[in-house]
């Protein structure tokens, strides 16, 4: 079994990313930060973290997607804003995520931009968007902002939804076979 922290989306709230990242940091085998912080890349909040772009981070540092394999689990991470995934009147547009993390033999996809967290199966690929901490938008936003931790076990993927202070919300856990 392994767990992966995932977060995105803080638009300046340094302090958010490193509670979170404090409470999280013993109990998980990686931490990932979906962009849009708008901090430096080398903060130190970031220290062994899996980070990426934003498209309104302004640092060049920061990469625009990348492939980490973590646990046996290899993942595909970016934002979104340069994969299109802004959908009207949906969650998200994945059709061009799903082809970058299947060229990367990535079974998860993790992003942002949208502020609508979710977790999908699509094209045997598993997309996670944990929301925004700070900035959260969709039909859950009175939540005041989410957070994501996936357990992935011999069977299943496991998804679960956490608010800004560490308490987990049930109904929107998301639980798939692998
Ligand atoms: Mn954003």
């Amino acid at each position: 079994m392994a767990k992966f922290l995932i977060v995105s989306d803080t638009h300046g709230d340094r302090d958010i990313i490193a509670d979170i990242f404090d409470h999280w940091r013993d109990a998980v085998d990686g931490l990932f930060y979906n962009g849009d912080s708008e901090l430096s890349a080398n903060d130190d909040v970031f220290d062994g973290v899996s980070t990426v772009i934003g498209n309104m981070d302004d640092d060049p540092e920061f990469v625009a997607a990348r492939a980490t394999t973590l646990a046996g689990v290899t993942f595909f991470q970016t934002h979104g804003h340069l994969y299109q995934a802004t959908q009207f009147n949906a969650w998200a547009n994945l059709k061009l995520m799903a082809a970058a993390a299947h060229d990367a033999h990535a079974q998860v996809a993790l992003f942002g931009h949208t502020h609508l967290e979710g977790a999908v199966m699509f094209e045997d690929v598993l997309f996670i968007n944990p929301g925004s901490i700070r900035l959260p938008k969709g039909p859950h936003a009175d939540l005041g902002g989410t957070y994501a931790v996936l357990t992935v076990t011999d069977q299943a993927y496991q998804v679960r939804f956490y608010n800004r202070v560490h308490q987990l919300v049930p109904q929107l856990s998301v639980d798939v076979p692998r």
